[in-house]
């Protein structure tokens, strides 16, 4: 027998929009989750969204021939203003995201993320170049540092464009343009249309944001097809490739839209994961010390080779357990193919949107303990983590919606965190710094600050 799914008392016409922090609504999905348990609905302007917080639950819509991801009523088809049909964006089904999909899988493969490993180290050492002269009094603001990172590594090993951000003061453009075009696209989704229509303003800003990220985008293929080289990268692979399937190639307008794509999906997640893998491993004591000791037995003085990456399972446990506990996609959508019913009594419309919150399925007692709130790497090491359930770890999101970039940002995540251990006595500014976010469609920590010295006791 069916029984309600528990719904939040909201406001007539817009609904649970004010409950919702704007600066970080993913609070509100976790405290929401904390009185109303498994399940709940809320309602934007009358849109309903189904937020699933267990395990059990999320067994069910992960099933792939009953659910799948979904665009449609979301910030995601927002952004298509910008990606369209690209790989994030695609509606489910959409005939291009197959042959976009089977052209990059390979290019995204461990034998192509391998041979990045020199690029990848090439802007890392930019950015300890850079921490290495400011000095144990400059504090450092990791959030802005990584996102320079991650932003110029995607840019330089997927596409061969240096943009050269550790060298310009301030945000890079595209990065603000991004975040803005981020936010209101979300914003987008949650009001009706007609108000949008009338917000002038901020659609004369979206439409700008928008031509400044193809205008970056437009110049990476215009450089490329100018001076073609021997670079075999993910723009090689979308300019030449053909998918065996159907024959078809990408068309001139989809790669731009796949470009940035790649542009934000590969620089706001990673900068995000290795901002939270610094709070966390320097706020606790005994994992900082794990952590260096094992990469100093590892790498030692070395400079970081790629043999070195399956030799720390010590930093492995620590960045899976990050990802556990603060998922850079907070939450990801779906929707049923038929009428559903899950839990044995949640009834699930063909039509409505589910929200698979990620970051209280990641703490389900019944999957994680009594302490499944806090931050213990050693329940992820190896071993551990392949026993745990299927569906219970999926900061990378779902079946073959899943991120095709996986990879790419763990091998950048654990060449920066070796690199930046083994060469610095990293601290908090503040000890007592509690952990606030920031959000776009991603997560970051706000406000934390750290110093960075560099290591005299290994010399
Ligand atoms: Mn990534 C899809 C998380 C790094 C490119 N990514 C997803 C999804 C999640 C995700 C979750 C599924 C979203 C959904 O169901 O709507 N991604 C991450 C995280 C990191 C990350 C947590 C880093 C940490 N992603 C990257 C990088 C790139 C990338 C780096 C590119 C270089 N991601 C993608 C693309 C997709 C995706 C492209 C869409 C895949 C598809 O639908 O075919």
């Amino acid at each position: 027998s069916l029984v309600p799914i528990p719904h939040p008392p909201g406001y007539p016409l817009v609904g649970n929009i004010f409950d919702l922090d704007p600066e970080a609504p993913l609070l509100a999905l976790e405290d929401f989750a904390k009185v109303y348990g498994e399940i709940y609905s809320l309602t934007f302007f009358g849109n309903t969204v189904n937020v699933v917080n267990s395990h059990a639950l999320a067994l069910e819509i992960l099933d792939e021939r009953r659910f799948h991801k979904t665009v449609h009523n979301n910030a995601l088809e927002e952004i298509r203003a910008l990606t369209g049909d690209a790989l994030f964006t695609a509606y489910h089904g959409e005939e291009t995201w197959g042959v976009a999909h089977r052209i990059l899988i390979p290019a995204f493969g461990p034998a192509s993320i391998i041979g990045m490993f020199d690029d990848m180290y090439d802007i890392l050492s930019q950015l300890v170049l850079k921490w290495e002269r400011f000095g144990p009094k400059h504090p450092i603001d990791p959030a802005d540092d990584f996102t320079r990172l991650a932003f110029d590594t995607i840019a330089y090993c997927a596409m061969g464009h240096r943009l050269n951000s550790f060298y310009t003061e301030g945000v890079p453009p595209f990065v603000e343009a991004m975040g803005s075009f981020l936010r209101e696209s979300d914003g987008r989704a949650n009001r009706p249309r007609l108000l949008t229509w009338l917000m002038r303003k901020s659609n004369a800003k979206f439409e700008e944001d928008r031509r400044m990220m193809n205008d970056l985008a437009r110049q990476i293929v215009e450089d490329r097809k100018a001076n073609p080289g021997s670079r075999k990268d993910l723009l090689t692979a979308m300019l030449n490739g053909h998918d065996a399937q159907t024959g078809k190639t990408l068309t001139a307008e989809n790669i731009m839209q796949q470009m940035n794509t790649f542009l934000i999906a590969g620089h706001e997640t990673t900068s995000g994961f290795l901002s939270f893998i610094m709070f966390y491993v320097l706020s606790n004591p005994e994992v900082h010390a794990k952590l260096r000791a094992e990469v100093d037995a590892v790498v030692g003085q070395e400079r970081m080779r790629p043999e070195h990456l399956s030799r720390l399972p010590y930093m492995t446990a620590v960045m899976r357990e990050t990802m556990r506990l603060k998922s850079t996609i907070p939450l990801f959508m779906v929707t049923p193919f038929e009428d559903e019913v899950i839990g044995g009594k949640y009834l699930i419309k063909k039509g409505t949107n589910i929200m698979v919150g990620v970051s209280n399925i990641h703490r389900d007692k019944e999957v994680y303990g009594e302490d499944a709130e806090e931050f213990k790497p050693g329940r992820m090491l190896d071993g551990k983590f392949e026993a745990l359930p299927p569906k219970a770890w999926i900061p990378f999101g779902n079946g073959q919606r899943a991120c095709i970039g996986r990879a790419f940002a763990w091998q950048e995540t654990q060449l920066a965190v070796a690199t930046l251990f083994q060469k610095f006595d990293l601290r908090l500014v503040d000890p007592d710094y509690k952990l606030q976010l920031n959000q776009t469609l991603t997560i970051k920590p706000k406000n934390l600050r750290i110093y960075a010295t560099p290591r005299t006791d290994t010399t």
